[in-house]
């Protein structure tokens, strides 16, 4: 049985999930608008991955005698300037989901909850991964340094990236 302070931290992490998804979501349909179906195509993948991380940590707060609970989420922004700015905001924002995971790790931590720790280690994992990506991406579109023919090759290559989960 999850303790209250475990109950509502693994519900607060579902929230930041869904946000992390709507997020992706809406790089989406820009990157989409914009002419790049690669880089959309990515991103779609990228939320359809966060909802699966929402859903893992919402079943599980149930499975423990928890009481999962859907969140209201916060509207993510819809513009972006350039490819460049979504990869930045995302190599951001992935920084901000780990020190959020290793916190929860902290309070299972701090209430002897060693089965969540135990379940929060796939997370922890991940987020190293997808700081990883992030991070490649953004290297290569330094390189291009806006070269137009050189971003049509690097939209289709993002299409065959799929190592964020
Ligand atoms: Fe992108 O992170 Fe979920 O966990």
């Amino acid at each position: 049985m999850l303790s209250k302070k475990v109950e509502e931290t693994l519900n607060n992490q579902v929230k930041l999930e869904a946000y992390s998804a709507n997020l992706y979501l809406s790089m989406a349909s820009w990157a989409d608008k914009e002419g790049f179906p690669g880089a959309s195509e990515f991103l779609y993948e990228q939320y359809n991955e966060e909802n699966t991380h929402m859903l893992k940590i919402f079943q599980y707060i149930n499975d423990r005698e928890g009481h999962a609970i859907v969140p209201a989420i916060e509207q993510p922004p819809s513009n972006f300037n350039s490819i460049k700015e979504i990869f930045e905001k995302t190599l951001e924002h992935e920084k901000f989901i780990s020190s959020k995971i290793n916190e929860l790790v902290a309070v299972c931590m701090s209430e002897t909850d060693f089965t969540t720790v135990n379940f929060l280690q796939w997370y922890v994992n991940e987020q190293i991964e997808e700081e990883r990506t992030a991070r490649t991406i953004l290297d290569r579109l330094k390189m291009l340094g806006g070269d137009t023919a050189k971003m049509y090759l690097f939209d289709r290559d993002l299409k065959d990236m799929r190592t964020i989960n």
